[in-house]
């Protein structure tokens, strides 16, 4: 009885593995392509989608997986609507993914990057880059070629310097997520401020908070506001991580830019960082080459004088 089954056992498996074999030779694999392989937009064209087609209606269900990269950061320049891995379904014949792309207020000639001695340096750019690249599959899905898996978005700003006042943009980088919202920046423009002797803000008007829960920050004081010295305040309100950021000051100058890291740790401490202060005469800015210009000299805030 034993040998029978066992002689069964083998008869089965071997029409299994045949008609196994059978089925194979009739599945296609269904190959994904994009339509294009790049393309230019406007920062404020609002929702875009990449086309993925497939070389024949797919057989079974399966997944497609792609990663982002790029210059343009998740949550600053765009969101995503179409979460990783794709789900495709028996018979489909194409898929997509798509992006919005964000239309702030920030004017972004910048990029910060990491030169070979780690530091931070800024680099001109135009663009900023969105880089999608299918990465696997499921199923009977198969990849293109290597060289046809990258599909990239230029995204072309929108943004330029305000005719008088002064304009103040902040844009960061979260080191190891390209989501920036793992990080709620704040920034605010204070004024008749007070410090005391233990170099405290103890006193102080606001005149404008720009307190994004998503994205990136921008500030205008117009030529209407009081006269006094502004100080322009960056606040770590959440999330955790260091923070790379770009502090841009548009004046009737050159802009002035600097970037620059709130720690984790700076935030822990209850700290603030004070980017600039400029002093406003009626139609008159002027930046002071003060001592709490950069990170290294910060300036504490009594609790509950901001915003
Ligand atoms: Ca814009
Ligand atoms: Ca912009
Ligand atoms: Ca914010």
């Amino acid at each position: 009885m034993k040998q029978i089954n066992l002689v069964s056992a083998i008869l089965m498996l071997f029409l299994f593995t045949a008609c196994g074999d059978d089925d194979g030779d009739d599945v296609v694999n269904t190959v994904i392509s994009f339509t294009d392989t790049s393309a230019i937009v406007d920062e404020d064209v609002g929702t875009v989608t990449i086309l993925i087609e497939f070389s024949s209606p797919l057989i079974g269900a399966g997944e497609i997986s792609y990663s982002l990269t790029g210059s343009a950061n998740i949550n600053g320049d765009y969101t995503v609507e179409s979460s990783s891995p794709l789900v495709v379904a028996e018979g489909d014949e194409s898929t997509s993914i798509s992006f919005t792309i964000i239309d702030d207020e920030i004017i972004e000639n910048f990029d910060v990057v990491e030169d070979d001695n780690d530091d931070l340096v800024l680099v001109e750019t135009s663009e900023r880059k969105v880089i999608v690249e299918l990465t696997s599959v499921t199923g009977n899905l198969q990849l293109p070629n290597e060289g046809e898996r990258i599909f990239t978005y230029n995204i072309i700003d929108n943004d330029q310097r305000p005719d008088s006042g002064m304009k103040w943009d902040l844009a960061w980088e979260v080191e190891g997520s390209m989501d920036v919202d793992a990080v709620n920046l704040d920034m605010i423009a204070i004024y008749d401020v007070v410090i005391d002797e233990n170099n405290t803000i103890t006193e102080a008007k606001t005149y404008t908070i720009s307190d994004n829960e998503s994205g990136y920050e921008s500030l205008v004081v117009d030529d209407a506001a009081p006269d006094s010295d502004y100080y322009v305040v960056i606040e770590y309100t959440g999330g955790s991580g260091d923070a790379n950021f770009v502090f841009a000051t548009y004046h009737s100058t050159d802009p002035i830019i600097f970037a620059d890291l709130f720690t984790e740790e700076t935030a822990d401490e209850g700290l603030v960082i004070v980017a600039e202060i400029s002093s406003k005469r009626g139609g008159n800015f002027s930046r002071k080459n003060a001592r709490y210009q950069s990170v290294n000299s910060i300036l504490k805030v009594k609790k509950g004088i901001l915003g």
